[in-house]
């Protein structure tokens, strides 16, 4: 079964931009991913974290991966960007965080799903709302919690 699966992207080290672009191909390219489209990018303020802007997108998947396995495939992804994790929220090569798995809910040690703070967080709802104007999240509607988020600081590149 092929499922509508939300990937959020980030990086704050290194050449953002470049980075993102790259993995844009990479997550098309993944054995059980059938279409990839990407958001465009923005530049963002660190949001409850410290270091340099961020730039952040989401990439939307039709994918017959389940959630975890979909999830092995993001971590092998940023393994092989150089991620490292020397601290909670420490500035990034590569964050790829699955937000949302067609209409699964779950809450286990390793995954959350719909991913706990994607509805408060610009840097998430922007690039969404650029893929699914009309997304409905369980504390609203995708444009709505944007709307809700225009204090932090987020610019479209
Ligand atoms: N990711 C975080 C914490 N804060 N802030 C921005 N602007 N962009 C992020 O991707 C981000 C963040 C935790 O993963
Ligand atoms: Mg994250
Ligand atoms: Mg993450």
């Amino acid at each position: 079964m092929t499922v509508r699966a939300y990937v959020g992207l980030g990086a704050n080290l290194g050449d953002g931009p470049a980075t993102l672009r790259a993995v844009a191909a990479e997550l098309a390219a993944l054995p059980g991913v059938q279409a990839c489209e990407v958001s465009p990018f923005y530049r963002t303020a660190p949001f409850e974290a410290d270091g340099p802007d961020f730039t952040n997108a989401v990439a939307a998947l039709d994918t017959t991966l389940t959630p975890l396995a979909l999830l092995d495939a993001l971590q092998g992804l940023e393994t092989r960007h150089g991620r490292e994790r020397p601290y909670r929220n420490a500035p990034r090569t590569l964050d790829l965080d699955l937000l949302l798995h067609g209409d699964t809910v779950m809450d286990t040690p390793r995954l959350t799903l719909p991913h706990p703070r994607m509805q408060q967080r610009a840097f998430v709802l922007a690039p969404l709302h650029d893929l699914a104007p009309g997304l409905q999240l369980s504390s609203g509607s995708v444009a709505a919690l944007l709307r809700a988020a225009a204090d932090q600081a987020i610019e479209r590149l």
